[in-house]
């Protein structure tokens, strides 16, 4: 996709790859050259024949985010390097995620709602709005992608879900399984992880226009590497908010401990809100590194999607006085 318009987001020309960065670059190229060996010998195209929601993709486009100002990466590298402790500690995890048994798939709501329900992912899917948008996606390690998902919007998850007044919070979990996530057994990792994968939002960040639920990804339903049937996608927050392969959404009073936040309450907080002034305990954040080009790219605040959600933060600076980060 072609940078058409000026966005406050827009990479400025003074950022001249560096040698370091040219190093990484050759290394990653390398690495995406591997990647593509294993997808010819491993993972197989969703086909339309495979899924019964197929039909629904890519939906139509919304033109308030056609453009994410920057090139969308390739599918081959993206659905062959993923971050999914699920199916382990490394990015090369597709072809163990294929283990993956995403029909039937069913999704329970429970919580501070009218009346708690179970629902199949393939009904709830026909009761939404189906769209496209182009996020910019940056991961809390530092590297970044530009996607076109397809999903819907997570407030019409939560008007369908029917939260009372005591609903805060909403919690999102992932499944549990060890017998097809050899990440979730627990010999592999003495048992240390707090599974399932977990991450909740305010009511307000929920309902707020950006917040995304993803079903499908480059015109077709999601791969499951990249958490099939069902995603999220919270492009202003680091990419560990946006959990995969949902299946248990509960609405809450009181804010709920994520996995990472569990696991490293100083590095992986509750806000999470992309932010280059306020570094990582053991990194800067200030740039990230393209996916596929290797460039390093100035951060912005937000992951440049200020003028949709700052406001969902008024009153509520960091120490810095710009945005909550953790
Ligand atoms: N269930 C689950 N969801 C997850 C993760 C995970 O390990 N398990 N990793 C997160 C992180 S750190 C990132 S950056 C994104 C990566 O999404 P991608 O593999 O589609 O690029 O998924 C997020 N969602
Ligand atoms: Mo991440």
């Amino acid at each position: 996709m072609l940078i058409k318009t000026i966005h406050n987001w827009q990479i400025p020309e003074s950022s001249a790859t560096s040698e370091h960065v040219f190093l990484n670059r050759r290394k990653f190229v390398a690495a995406a050259g591997f990647a593509g060996i294993g997808l010819v010998s491993g993972i197989r195209p969703v086909l339309a024949s495979d899924d019964p929601t197929a039909h629904l993709y890519p939906g139509k486009l919304n033109p308030a985010y056609a453009d994410a100002g920057r090139k969308i990466t390739p599918e081959a590298l993206n659905i062959t390097y993923n971050n999914f402790y699920e199916f382990g500690t490394s990015k090369r995890i597709s072809k163990a995620a294929e283990a993956l048994v995403i029909r039937p798939w069913e999704i329970a709501f429970e919580g501070e709602i009218e009346t708690p329900f179970k629902m199949q992912f393939d009904d709830l899917v026909k009761k939404m709005q189906i769209e496209q948008r182009v996020y910019r996606h940056r991961c809390v390690e530092a590297w970044s992608m530009t996607v076109p998902w397809s999903g819907f919007t997570l407030k019409q998850l939560v008007a369908l879900a029917k939260p009372n007044g005591n609903a805060k919070y909403v919690k999102f979990e992932t499944f549990n399984d060890p017998e097809i996530a050899p990440g979730q057994k627990p010999s592999l990792f003495g048992g240390s992880y707090p599974w399932p994968y977990s991450e909740s939002v305010t009511m307000e960040e929920a309902n707020n226009d950006l917040a995304f639920m993803v079903t499908g990804a480059y015109g077709k339903p999601v791969a499951k590497s990249m958490g099939a049937p069902m995603r999220m996608h919270l492009p202003w927050k680091y990419g560990f908010k946006s959990a995969k392969s949902i299946n248990k959404i509960t609405f809450t009073s009181e804010r709920p401990k994520s996995f990472w936040e569990v696991l490293g309450p100083s590095e992986y907080g509750f806000w999470a809100n992309v932010n280059p002034e306020v570094s990582h305990p053991r990194w800067s954040q200030a740039s990230e590194r393209d996916l596929e080009t290797g460039e390093k790219i100035p951060t912005i605040i937000y992951n440049g999607y200020a003028e949709q959600v700052a406001s969902l933060y008024d009153g509520m600076k960091d120490e810095l006085g710009t945005a909550l980060f953790r």
